[in-house]
């Protein structure tokens, strides 16, 4: 049986990427935070399946207390767990907050790997211990070629991209120096029913939910124009498994290679609840109305702006296909907001 090691085992990617491992069969440790309230929610179901089905047996998903900032926590962890993969996903993965909170967000998102990679040193596991690093589209920022591909220069553009950039770089380093087998996962946006409340997609299918079943009246947006690669996150923890399994150690573009506008993101997520959207105005006027109703529905408010934005992000996913082998839109756009719409309209209704 083979253990993995996920830290960010609660978020959106921990908790699709522990149910992939259990169903292989893995024994998956998981790192949480302390927190005064719970904050275990996505992955209770599995840690509930897990002490049922092997009541007699190992239980196979272990919850641990730890931190990306305390290296004495990673390394004792590392030490007794002695995993055959890590997974690093935890991060301060909000790139808004991260210009709140840059100093935490270094020292998390960039050092944090860091301190992933000289435990393993430490502890001596160079030769058997891989590890999966969460890198990012924001890597590529002020986009310098379209699409973007492994190949293409970073500039990053908020504090959260300038921390991923030190973790993508000294995952390369230490795989260049020390012969880890650790790969860098460069992932465009992915969502999902479980991603946080925060940020945009969610953001609007939450909206769209709440405004149909009348519990709120507007929805207040930043930056209408802004172009991403939306994926589902279901789809893509399958990539950060397959990468770990190839023979030779290499970073990866994750990606659908297809773009949509925040505005089409919303038009659809409200089509789905039965409402037409059309917009008036521009820039900080620009109003989303129902066309059935003629109410001011959307809304922008500037405090959603950032003080540097990433305007537009496509991704070329040919590599992961022809060598991953894996499929870049087996979950389309339409079928991601529907799946994300039809359940908030759920989620709304019972809470
Ligand atoms: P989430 O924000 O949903 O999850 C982040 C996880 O990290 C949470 O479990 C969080 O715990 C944990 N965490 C935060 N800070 C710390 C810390 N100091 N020590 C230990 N754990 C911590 O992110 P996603 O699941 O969406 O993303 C997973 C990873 O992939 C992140 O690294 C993100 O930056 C990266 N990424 C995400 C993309 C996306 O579109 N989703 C795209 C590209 C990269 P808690 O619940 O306690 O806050
Ligand atoms: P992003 O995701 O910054 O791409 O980072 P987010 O959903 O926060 O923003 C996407 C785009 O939408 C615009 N936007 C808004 N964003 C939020 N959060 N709230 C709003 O009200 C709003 N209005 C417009 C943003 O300006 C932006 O252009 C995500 C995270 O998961 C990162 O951890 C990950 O690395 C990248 O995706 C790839």
């Amino acid at each position: 049986m083979k253990t993995a090691l996920i830290t960010g085992i609660n978020g959106q990617d921990g908790s699709y990427l522990a149910e992939l491992l259990l169903e292989k069969g893995y024994q998956v440790h998981g790192i949480i935070r302390r927190s005064s309230t719970f904050n275990t929610e996505r992955i209770e179901h599995l840690y509930i399946e897990s002490l049922i089905k092997d009541l007699h047996s190992k239980q196979k998903i272990k919850l641990h207390y730890g931190d990306m900032t305390d290296s004495t926590n990673l390394i004792r962890l590392i030490q007794q767990i002695k995993p055959d993969e890590i997974y690093n996903l935890a991060a301060q993965s909000h790139v808004k907050v991260s210009f709140e909170l840059p100093e935490y967000t270094a020292e998390t998102d960039g050092i944090g790997t860091l301190r992933l990679l000289e435990a393993i040193r430490i502890c001596g596991l160079e030769q058997k211990t891989k590890i999966y690093q969460a890198s990012t589209s924001e890597l590529f920022g002020k986009v310098q070629e379209i699409p973007q591909t492994e190949t293409t220069p970073f500039y990053p553009r908020s504090p959260y991209g300038v921390a991923k950039i030190y973790a993508f770089w000294i995952t390369k380093n230490y795989r260049e120096s020390y012969n880890i087998f650790a790969v860098n996962g460069i992932l465009f946006n992915h969502e999902s029913e479980r991603r946080g409340e925060t940020f945009v997609t969610r953001k609007i299918t939450l909206a769209a939910a709440r405004i149909k079943h009348g519990l709120q009246e507007k929805l207040y947006l930043g930056n209408l124009n802004s172009l991403r690669d939306w994926g589902y996150a279901k789809d893509y923890v399958e990539c950060m498994w397959l990468m770990l399994q190839q023979d030779v150690p290499e970073d990866y573009v994750i990606a659908t290679g297809e773009q949509h506008s925040v505005r089409e993101f919303c038009e659809l997520a409200f089509k789905e609840v039965g409402i037409t959207i059309v917009w008036e105005g521009t820039n900080e006027n620009e109003k989303g109305i129902c066309k059935e109703t003629g109410k001011i529905l959307i809304e922008v408010d500037p405090n959603y702006y950032r003080p540097a934005e990433v305007e537009t992000l496509l991704g070329d996913p040919s590599k992961a296909k022809n060598q991953l082998g894996w499929n870049p839109t087996r979950t389309s756009f339409e079928e991601l907001v529907k799946i994300m719409v039809k359940h908030d309209l759920d989620y709304v209704k019972r809470n």
